[in-house]
């Protein structure tokens, strides 16, 4: 065989960089130190391509979007950088040669954990298409010392340790000392006249310097990287500090707020927003300027879109520069900002609308509730004439003694989307009706996508593999390409091999289980797989239902029929969501109670994996063949795993909810399984209060059994938390429907384990959600944000039409 020179090339740095960085020899380096070794090579690959975009960037005066969140997802960037570089391949058969465990090196780099779930792994699932689809975009978020907790069980119970991602430094990331940013709180402010209009002239408060850490955003198989930038918060230069003064400064990017859906109000998180907010916003302005460029000019060189409302504050801080520092008039400087401002919303649940309390906003932010006040009394001289005094009032960012974060995005931006058809349909018609009728062109949907790199091509590269040897490699960067898998769809040695990979993937999964939780599951079972946070409106519970009522017609007879699966859940819950954290307590006990019990394991098997994050997502998903997406219909904004459990062969066990509708067209209906009530169907019973959990469980024996055995001591070791459970669904009448859904879940669970029991019929639906998958791709959501939204070029179509 020929010398291949790339891996001869990279095997020299990689021993070179051993040398250089620990002075050791390859076989007395640690796992870590491979990997640091390894990365700081490819970083340097990255490095010249770098400085390359932004020169570039720069020179032709290209328009800039900056994706402002709150949260990034990244997970681990070595293996996705490796791929996008092109240069996986060769340094697995590098390993190969130089006999090292790559999958051990790989895993001792720490997941970058700086997000919750959904909203932020899709931020971070844009990094990786922007680039990739050459599109000049940006991330602006926070550096948090401390991302998501780790989560372990004891006892059935989740305990929570710190997530110290830092401690053996980050590789990727590169201070930016020079491009460091003042970020103000508090204080009193006066309003003062002087020769150029009212000047706020500031008394006291709190200076915190923001200083930014960048990493490079490797696009796929181009020369394009671009910067995600993270915001640390020190104590500025030259400042005397105290102790806590000094604490006071750090904890504002010291961890990540571990809920997900539920609006916690606190000062420190205002902090938080108005930092990254506050420090990206000056930053961006800053160098606008310095190229040149007059503040007239910012819509048209920089889009700044705002991943849900936690960065809003970027509005009222735009007219705060552009007022008292720039000395701009409230008309352009609002036109300015809000044609410069773009927001995405990813929640119904209106527990999870932001609002703070007035008083906490004008003692942290003085400023700028001012200039909030201006913009509520603008707002309501200007709809009250046409709608009424009662419309404005609604609409109003303040109101009842808070600040409304989502009105004030809707007012202050000129684009305002959903995140899939239903729940932007929802969005206009329901949760920001009144903004619709003001303003219906400012609305429209951006269905969510995922990085097909990432969650297939990495991922699963024996199914990547396998599709190429059809198809060829186009689909690698036309992910719509992969329809053309459907001509194989009678293919019997191609189902065949499919089914391989699965099973493959299905082992790779049952040796971590072995290895990390001491069970051996079944691979010839379906792996059932539910993975997201725990949330009630997720329905965890109906899935555990669902296991409970297989158990409990096993015990009764045990030829009774059940298709043996292996039930696998993750997922991590809020610490302060009590009732989630009894949910996770209950499954720990009843796989406990499933696992030790001879009688039915050979039917089935409950695994509850701790410490769901990105890369479990990444060794999990490959191997599913059930994805379970069953949150309440009108309840999931998108959902995004179910994306990735499709693209990888996952069936689908779906309500009409969110991204499943779409994705259950695209793949067939007959090719996943969906069930339960529908949107109109739960809002009505909302609305006529006609629900009733105890009619259900009265007249239901079977469901009747299931959810007494929380409570009678079938299921051990849960008294109180199987008592919370049925009081949740019983006594407080299920606010999720759960057991409204009940039956017709349990119905369609034992049709597809019929159907599982046809192997190739089985593999036929699994193709055709592969082959469905392809528009789902992030490469898209970010070109239609981009042609639609932000008015900036990318090359996706160009690719498409030169193929
Ligand atoms: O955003 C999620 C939605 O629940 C999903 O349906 C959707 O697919 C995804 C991406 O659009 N929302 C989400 O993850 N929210 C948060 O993580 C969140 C974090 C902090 C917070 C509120 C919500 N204060």
């Amino acid at each position: 065989m020929q010398q291949n020179d790339t891996v001869t090339q990279l095997k020299q740095e990689f021993l070179d960089s051993l040398e250089a960085h620990f002075a050791v020899s390859l076989a007395d380096a640690t796992d870590l130190q491979r990997y640091q070794a390894l990365a700081a090579v490819v970083k340097q690959k990255i490095a010249t391509k770098w400085r390359r975009t932004k020169e570039d960037y720069r020179d032709t005066g290209a328009k800039q979007v900056y994706y402002f969140s709150i949260e990034f997802l990244p997970g681990r960037y070595l293996r996705a950088n490796l791929l996008n570089l092109g240069l996986l391949a060769d340094t697995e058969q590098m390993m190969t040669e130089l006999d090292v465990d790559f999958t051990a090196v790989m895993e001792a780099e720490v997941d970058q954990g700086l997000g919750n779930g959904g909203l932020g792994r899709l931020a971070s699932d844009f990094m990786d298409a922007m680039p990739s689809i050459a599109l000049v975009g940006n991330g602006n978020g926070i550096r948090y010392r401390y991302g998501l907790f780790r989560q372990a069980f004891i006892n059935g119970y989740q305990v929570e340790y710190p997530d110290d991602w830092l401690k053996n430094d980050d590789v990727w990331e590169v201070r930016q000392d020079d491009e460091a940013q003042v970020v103000h709180y508090g204080g009193n402010v006066y309003l003062q006249d002087t020769p150029d209009g009212l000047r706020p002239v500031y008394d006291g408060g709190l200076d915190v310097l923001a200083v930014p850490y960048d990493t490079g955003m490797v696009g796929a198989d181009n020369d394009v990287v671009n910067t995600l930038r993270l915001w640390s918060a020190e104590v500025p230069e030259g400042v005397k500090a105290s102790v806590s003064e000094r604490s006071v400064i750090e904890s504002i990017s010291g961890e990540l707020y571990p809920d997900d859906s539920n609006e916690e109000g606190r000062r420190l998180r205002l902090r938080q927003e108005y930092f990254f907010s506050s420090a990206g916003v000056q930053n961006i302005i800053k160098h606008h300027l310095a190229d040149g460029y007059s503040l007239h000019a910012l819509p048209f060189q920089v889009a700044i879109h705002i991943n849900d409302t936690h960065p809003t504050v970027v509005i009222p801080e735009m007219m705060r520069i552009l007022l008292d520092e720039h000395g701009l008039g409230w008309e352009e400087a609002w036109g300015i900002t809000t044609r410069t401002v773009s927001y995405t919303n990813h929640t119904l649940l209106a527990e999870a609308l932001e609002r703070w309390s007035q008083d906490l906003f004008a003692q942290e932010l003085p400023r700028l509730f001012q200039l909030i006040q201006e913009i509520d009394r603008h707002h309501r001289v200007s709809v009250a004439s046409e709608h009424g005094e009662d419309f404005a009032w609604r609409t109003s960012p303040l109101q009842d003694g808070q600040v409304h974060m989502a009105r004030l995005a809707a007012i202050g931006s000129h684009a305002i989307n959903g995140v899939a058809p239903l729940h932007s349909q929802l969005l206009q018609d329901k949760v920001l009706h009144d903004f619709y009728i003001l303003w219906p062109a400012k609305f429209s949907n951006k269905t969510n996508g995922i990085t097909h790199r990432r969650y297939m091509h990495a991922a699963n590269e024996s199914l990547s593999a396998l599709i190429d040897t059809k198809i060829g490699r186009d689909w690698r960067k036309l992910p719509k390409d992969i329809t053309k898998l459907r001509d194989f769809n009678m293919d019997e040695a191609f189902l065949r091999e499919l089914a391989v990979v699965k099973r493959q993937n299905k082992q790779r999964l049952a040796d971590w289980v072995s290895h990390n939780m001491g069970i051996d599951i079944n691979v010839d079972a379906i792996f059932d797989v539910q993975i997201k946070r725990l949330h009630a409106y997720k329905r965890q519970l109906l899935h555990l239902l669902g296991i409970l009522t297989d158990y409990l017609a096993l015990k009764h007879d045990a030829n009774a029929y059940v298709a043996p699966r292996v039930h696998i859940f993750a997922a991590k819950a809020a610490p302060s969501y009590h009732y989630a954290k009894q949910i996770i307590k209950v499954i720990n006990e009843v796989a406990n109670m499933v696992n030790n019990d001879p009688a039915v394991n050979d039917k089935m098997q409950v695994v509850f994996l701790p410490n769901y994050g990105v890369s479990l997502a990444e060794l999990i998903i490959p191997a599913a063949d059930v994805s379970e997406q069953i949150s309440t219909a009108g309840k999931e904004a998108s959902g995004t795993s179910n994306m990735k459990l499709m693209a990888n062969g996952a069936l689908q066990l779906a309500t009409m909810d969110g991204a499943n509708i779409d994705i259950i067209h695209a793949a067939g209906a007959e090719n996943a399984y969906a069930f339960g009530m529908d949107t109109d169907t739960v809002y009505k019973h909302y609305e006529q209060h006609d629900y009733s959990a105890w009619d259900i469980y009265q007249n239901n024996p079977k469901l009747h059994r299931v959810l007494d055995a929380l409570i009678d001591g079938t299921v051990p070791n849960v008294q109180e938390e199987g008592q919370a459970v049925f009081d949740s669904l019983i006594r407080d009448n299920d606010e999720y429907f759960v057991l409204g859904d009940y039956e017709s879940y349990v119905d369609t669970q034992a049709r597809l384990g019929q159907d599982y029991q046809n192997q190739q019929a089985w593999t036929r639906k699994s193709l055709a959600n592969i082959a469905a998958s392809g528009e789902f791709s992030a490469d898209y959501t970010v070109a239609a944000y981009a042609d639609e939204i932000w008015h900036v070029p990318h090359n996706l179509l160009a690719q498409q039409e030169s193929k």
